[in-house]
């Protein structure tokens, strides 16, 4: 069978090729046009940005690599080996979106062990440090340093600095048998002689795939302890979603399952999303792979990014204890007097509205899908159903949001509650182990295509009220 680094190896060649006869062709082509209105607000649709792995449609919803997300259920490998069969591994989504081809399920069990072989990497610190931190910071803050914590072991960082250390000593030693010397010590110790630029993506997806071999052990001992005893266990005879299920506590493999599609549904959402784009802007500055997912991962913690699903079960709780209290239930109508509360006071409704999308997220959906065959009777299912159900409406009749459907956090946090993952403030961790895989696989194809330092022109109000006056 191909391995993922070998398919990989046979497309960089035709890629870099196919996108220099691009720019070369049609690189003064123009595709869009920036108004004030998107200087200032936030860059929304400005076409700025390549990205291969996803493309998101306002309508449509996610495609990753032009798979829809039913279409991933239908043809993706999952656990029991059928397609169609439950959800999909997240390794298969791995390989779909590095290489944009749909594996086989033994091109996913080589991935698969590989990925818990390489997980013996995480250097030996990293636990300590995480085992010393305040129980009360926050879990994606832990998340984040854990992260960082494990750069030690880039390889990316290694053969860059190195060899650049290799090069300058090369140059300042003036014998030549020293030079030889140096030069033949030195090869033997660095990753490979004298890296080009176009060697980088090789070290780059060492870097990547060992980030997700370690990510999981990361994420269960931040749960492990903060809520429990500290103690993780693996099973490495499952799946990468099985194991970190087994790796957080879980033993249930209703949960395994809803963890698969969690994990897979989260990965990517094009480049445009702020976690996505905080990894290639740092990863453009030759940051290695681990540095740049913490920044992606600090871009996540934000309450209008991922953390808004532990906003979303936050205040579903808000409102289950402000109506218990008065004696009420939870029906369409105490929802829609807590939502004009909510929206009176200024705040945002968690989990409704999008930057992109203008129709219902498709990972919601996915996710009712599921809820409607695992759980259809759960009480915060349900509640969750009834605020689709007034929401869209509540949010149309507000006026000033552009979708008032619900997107991918509305839905995710009820159906962990299910199976008694309860500690909200640890959703968006689950999110961020997720979204590595996306942020990540794009940056492999950001070195492998050579793409420059990512940096836009800024102007000041005066340059804009200047130019207003004069056009
Ligand atoms: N509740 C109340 N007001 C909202 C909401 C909402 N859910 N969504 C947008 N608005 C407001 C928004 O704050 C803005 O107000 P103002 O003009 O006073 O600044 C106005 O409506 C227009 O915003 P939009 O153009 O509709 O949305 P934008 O593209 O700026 O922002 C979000 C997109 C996702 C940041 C915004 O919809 C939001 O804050 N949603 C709630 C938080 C959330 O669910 N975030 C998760 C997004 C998905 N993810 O995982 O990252
Ligand atoms: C995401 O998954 O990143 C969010 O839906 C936000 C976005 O796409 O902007």
């Amino acid at each position: 069978i191909t391995t993922l680094q070998e398919t990989l190896e046979s497309q960089v060649a035709p890629k870099q090729a196919s996108l220099a006869k691009l720019k070369k062709e049609h690189g003064s082509k123009v595709i869009g046009k920036v108004t004030i209105d998107q200087l200032i607000g936030g860059a929304r649709s400005v076409k700025c940005m390549l990205w291969e792995t996803s493309n998101l449609d306002p309508e449509e919803g996610i495609r990753f690599r032009g798979l829809t997300i039913p279409e991933c259920q239908q043809v993706l490998p999952t656990y029991s080996g059928k397609a169609g069969d439950g959800e999909p591994l997240l390794e298969s989504i791995i390989w779909l979106l590095l290489t944009s081809e749909v594996p086989t399920k033994e091109q996913v069990d080589t991935l698969t062990a590989e990925l818990h072989k390489r997980s013996s990497i995480l250097p030996a610190h990293v636990v300590p440090l995480l085992n010393s931190l305040p129980k009360d910071m926050h879990p994606m803050t832990q998340f984040s340093i854990g992260l960082n914590a494990a750069q030690t072991a880039s390889v990316f960082a290694k053969a860059y600095g190195e060899l650049e250390y290799f090069h300058f000593l090369l140059r300042h030693l003036k014998s030549m048998c020293l030079k030889f010397i140096a030069s033949n010590t030195l090869r033997r110790y660095l990753p490979a002689d004298g890296a080009p630029k176009n060697e980088y993506h090789k070290y780059a997806l060492e870097d990547i795939l060992n980030v997700f071999a370690i990510l999981p052990e990361i994420a269960a001992t931040i749960y492990r302890n903060v809520y429990f005893d500290g103690v993780v266990k693996k099973d490495q005879s499952l799946d990468y979603s099985g194991n970190f299920c087994r790796m957080l506590g879980y033993e249930n493999p209703g949960f395994d399952e809803l963890m698969r599609l969690y994990l897979c549904i989260h990965t990517d959402h094009e480049g445009g999303n702020a976690s996505a784009h905080t990894t290639h802007l740092v990863g453009s500055t030759l940051s290695d792979p681990y540095l740049s997912y913490a920044a992606g991962l600090n871009a996540l913690a934000g309450p209008l990014h991922g953390l808004a699903n532990q906003e979303v079960l936050k205040w579903i709780q808000a409102l289950q204890t402000k109506f218990a209290k008065e004696g009420k239930e939870v029906n369409a109508e105490t929802i829609t007097e807590f939502a004009w509360e909510t929206l009176n006071a200024k705040k945002v409704i968690p989990g409704y509205g999008h930057a992109v999308l203008r129709k219902t997220d498709p990972r919601y959906t996915c996710q009712r899908e599921f809820g409607l065959k695992h759980m259809p009777n759960d009480e915060l299912f349900k509640i969750v159903d009834t605020i689709y159900q007034v929401m869209p409406g509540i949010l149309t009749e507000h006026g000033k949001v552009a979708n008032p459907y619900p997107n991918v956090d509305s839905h995710s946090g009820v159906l962990l509650w299910h199976y008694g993952f309860t500690q909200y403030q640890y959703y968006t961790v689950l999110f961020g182990l997720s979204r590595a895989v996306g942020g990540l696989c794009q940056l492999y194809w950001d070195r492998a295509l050579g793409l420059p330092l990512e940096r836009p022109k800024s102007h000041t109000p005066e340059w804009l009220e200047n130019f207003a006056k004069n056009n």
